[in-house]
């Protein structure tokens, strides 16, 4: 049977690079984000190079309207959602918490925390209805160990590891695994939009290691998603071999 997959954030990185796995597997995608080109371009491209269908959705996961508006008028076909993936989000800004700005904070809280809060009470009716469903949340190595000038970062995704925890305690009777994947340092788009755009600064995060591709964050949400309906992976931390935690990566040079 035809299996879908829901990915919040896929114009870029993780989402992206899960959209592709998951397609070149058979799944059909519903795909989501801001960038409309960008997210057009990665449905036209999967569904060419994959013949699966599909379904790209324009919306702003801080927006309680736009997630109901976009998620509760999905079409009959696409409400059977298998595995949901929240993994839109960001930081920014690498500040002291004296000095970061009130509005980064908000953005971070109301995206990384709030957004996932929204789609998956948006989406969850669809699993609760078929009695059967996967939430994937991507949380971070942020989530475990709190760094400095990391303040409210670390708090959003420390806040995706309790809700986590939570939402696999209380969605047992409906049959849903709830897997949270906590990534250490991977080379996308993260660190040009935490540093507003700074070229320089991004590319100094990934230097002097080897860190996590997109595709290593991929094969893992694919791994998860795809065990026996018995088994769920609960909570997963995934670093490159340089990095042992969020507060420590061994840089040569
Ligand atoms: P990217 O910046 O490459 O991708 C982020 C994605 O999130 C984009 O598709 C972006 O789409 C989407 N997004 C951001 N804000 C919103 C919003 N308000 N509404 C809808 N979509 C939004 O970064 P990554 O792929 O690295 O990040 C993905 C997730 O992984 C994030 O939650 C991040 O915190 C987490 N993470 C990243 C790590 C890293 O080192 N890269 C490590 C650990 C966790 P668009 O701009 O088009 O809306
Ligand atoms: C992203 C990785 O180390 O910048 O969550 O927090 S880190």
């Amino acid at each position: 049977m035809e299996k879908i997959i829901m990915i919040t954030g896929a114009t870029s990185g993780f989402g992206k690079a899960i959209a592709e796995k998951f397609a070149a597997n058979g799944w059909n995608c519903i795909i989501t984000g801001r960038r409309k080109e960008r997210l057009q371009e990665v449905a036209d491209t999967l569904s060419e190079q994959f013949n699966v269908s599909v379904l790209p959705l324009v919306f702003d996961v801080q927006s309680k309207e736009q997630v109901f508006k976009h998620i509760n008028n999905l079409h009959h076909g696409w409400q059977n959602i298998d595995v949901l993936v929240n993994n839109a989000g960001l930081a920014l800004g690498r500040d002291s918490f004296d000095t970061a700005s009130l509005e980064d904070w908000e953005t971070m809280i109301d995206t990384n925390v709030k957004g996932l809060l929204y789609v998956s009470k948006a989406v969850l009716p669809f699993m609760i209805a078929k009695h059967k469903g996967h939430i994937i949340n991507i949380g971070s190595t942020a989530a475990k160990e709190v760094y400095m000038n990391g303040n409210v970062y670390c708090a959003s995704k420390s806040a995706v590891d309790a809700i986590s925890k939570a939402q696999r305690m209380d969605l047992l009777p409906h049959k849903i695994k709830v897997t949270a994947v906590h990534p250490g340092a991977v080379d996308t788009e993260f660190s040009i939009v935490r540093f507003k755009g700074d070229d320089a600064k991004a590319k100094a995060v990934y230097a002097g290691y080897e860190p996590l591709h997109a595709t290593d964050i991929a094969d893992v949400c694919y791994y998860c998603a795809t065990l026996p309906e018995h088994v769920c992976i609960n909570d997963l931390v995934i670093t490159c071999t340089a990095q042992a935690n969020s507060l420590y990566t061994f840089k040569e040079g």
